[in-house]
């Protein structure tokens, strides 16, 4: 199993300790192929650089998991290539009082959008999703 994990990165990283917790629990189910977006600090790679591979990997992925809870311009466009491509699609989002996450996920019938509180709570979440 190929897993794209998907975390805002310039959206803004004030949720970079729950990626690094959410991809030491994808490893339990396959290979994360973007670990760096839990890593703290950019890449010496230039923008093409970084959306050529990116893209590479996103298209020849099994499954895409997306922390969306830090809105990202990103994180967004990888969802919408993934299920144009037809790869499952689930995001994890923390809700709060003061955010509202975006229609374009929460209203779409074709991605799985599942609310969770605590990483041990998406930890639940990945094992029910992930086939066994
Ligand atoms: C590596 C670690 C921190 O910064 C870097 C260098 N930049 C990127 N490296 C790898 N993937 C990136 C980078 N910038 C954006 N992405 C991709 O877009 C990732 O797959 C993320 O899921 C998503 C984040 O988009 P923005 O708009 O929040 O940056």
């Amino acid at each position: 199993m190929r897993i794209y994990f998907a975390g805002s990165i310039r959206g803004g990283r004030q949720d970079a300790d729950v990626y690094l917790q959410l991809v030491a629990e994808l490893d339990k189910y396959g290979e994360v192929l973007t670990e760096h977006v839990a890593t703290i600090g950019e890449e010496e790679l230039s923008d093409s650089e970084i959306f050529v591979r990116d893209l590479e990997w996103l298209t020849n992925c099994d499954a895409v998991v997306a922390e969306v809870t830090t809105p990202s311009l990103g994180v967004g466009y990888e969802i919408g290539v993934a299920q144009s491509l037809g790869i499952p699609v689930l995001c994890l989002y923390r809700p709060a009082p003061q955010r509202r996450l975006s229609a374009m996920l929460g209203g779409n019938p074709g991605i799985r959008v599942s609310e969770y509180y605590s990483v041990g709570e998406a930890a639940q979440l990945l094992g029910e999703w992930f086939p066994q």
